[in-house]
């Protein structure tokens, strides 16, 4: 009898968690689908505003602050000691991003110094389409020159364009002590406010971080240029919040596989360890497959990364991180507690209804672009008529 009663409880508790488990996904997969009927809206709103389906940044600065190290470091994995070979750039370099990855724009990587006045310069055509303009300034050298000429990019810059986000990398902190550093963020961003405010432009808004190709600071703060070029990005924050807090995750981060750039993250802070240690699973997981992951007839035919891809790594301090595949280019790696890995089923049902719902919200920007595609072609061959018919003696 006692038996029984046991298993009656045991059976009890079991399909308690169960309805639980059932009903935690269903709000879930509700949310998600009233967020996405939501985003649609929003998505058609910020494309229309914008006209520009592919962002232009632009890397500006003195020579030799670090402008073109910075790029091929983060998008073309160069390691760091070898920038201390890079040629010095002279002329514009333009590279599309999008081809290997999720995130789609284009980065100009400029020659140290730019001329304003020199007339085959055509700024304002490269102003007109940029997204971000990150000025880029040296602190291991005297910033003053920098400064005016970040205040004379600025000011042509938002002239043209007061659209664009202005993000200004004091660069090459790796040197520098941290009271070091924050002394000399504080002094470059009041030199550049009171520049703009002498100037009565106060309006214009500069974004201060401190960089360096030696850490991870490069990748982060180049995720968060990114993330405001994303139209997208308020919808995948708020299905990250819905994701984690329906599963006991306690910090969940949407990574670009490719560039180890984060395109979102949920609401609670970011600190940098716990992005560094993302990177560096990504990494694993990429080198690993690599290795041992690829077919060995052919190595060349599969991909280190695909729909199969995933790992648990358990930390000694009773953490679990947890990278799953998202898209192809996408993946996101998770934080929980020990405790809350028990209910990976839970987990990975609401990952399965978080994975639809990202599908959905990129069904949707393909759609609008299709169309806009339709429609510019529609009013091109509308344009062609009349004038063949302007042209036309009857
Ligand atoms: N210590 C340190 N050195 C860096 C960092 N980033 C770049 N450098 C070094 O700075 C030097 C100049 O780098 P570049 O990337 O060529 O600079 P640039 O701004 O493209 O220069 P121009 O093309 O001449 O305008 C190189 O020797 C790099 O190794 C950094 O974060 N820390
Ligand atoms: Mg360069």
């Amino acid at each position: 009898l006692v038996l029984i009663r046991l298993n009656k409880r045991r059976s009890r508790s079991l399909s308690l968690s169960l309805s639980l488990s059932l009903s935690l996904s269903l709000s879930l997969s509700l949310s998600l689908s009233l967020s996405l009927s939501l985003f649609s809206l929003v998505l058609g709103f910020n494309e229309g505003l914008s006209g520009e389906v592919k962002p232009r940044v632009l890397l500006m600065g003195l020579r030799r602050s670090g402008k073109s190290s910075i790029q091929k470091v983060v998008f073309h994995k160069m390691s760091p000691n070898e920038t201390l070979f890079l040629e010095s750039t002279n002329k514009i370099c333009r590279e599309d991003v999008s081809s290997s990855s999720f995130v789609s724009f284009q980065i100009w990587d400029f020659p140290g110094q730019i001329d304003f006045f020199d007339p085959t310069f055509d700024y304002e055509m490269i102003f007109r389409g940029t997204g971000a303009l990150i000025f880029v300034i040296d602190s291991q050298d005297d910033y003053v020159e920098a400064l005016s000429r970040l205040h004379l990019t600025v000011t042509r810059a938002y002239k043209v364009n007061p659209d664009i986000h202005f993000e200004v990398f004091i660069h090459k902190v790796d040197g520098l002590s941290d009271d070091h550093k924050i002394e000399k963020q504080g002094d470059i961003r009041r030199r550049a406010s009171d520049d703009l405010a002498d100037a009565r432009l106060e309006r214009i808004h500069l974004s201060f971080y401190l960089t360096s190709i030696y850490d991870h600071s490069i990748f982060e703060a180049f995720s968060k240029v990114v993330q405001k070029l994303i139209p997208q990005l308020p919808t995948l924050e708020n299905l990250l919040n819905i994701f984690i807090s329906n599963s006991g995750i306690e910090k969940a981060f949407l990574f670009d596989v490719v560039s180890k750039i984060y395109i979102a993250t949920d609401s609670s802070p970011v600190d940098m360890q716990t992005y560094e240690l993302c990177c560096d699973m990504i990494d694993v997981v990429i080198d690993i497959s690599c290795i041992y992951g690829l077919a060995e007839e052919d190595p060349a035919v599969g991909s280190p990364y695909d729909k199969d891809s995933m790992a648990i790594i358990r930390l000694n301090n009773t953490t679990v991180v947890y990278l799953k595949e998202v898209t192809k280019f996408l993946a996101m790696v998770c934080f929980l507690r020990e405790e809350s890995f028990e209910r990976k089923g839970l987990i990975d049902y609401n990952f399965h209804c978080f994975r639809k719902a990202i599908q959905e919200v990129f069904d949707v920007r393909v759609e609008v672009q299709k169309n806009r595609k339709l429609l510019s072609q529609r009013r091109r061959s509308k344009q062609a008529t009349a004038n063949g018919v302007a042209g036309n003696p009857h």
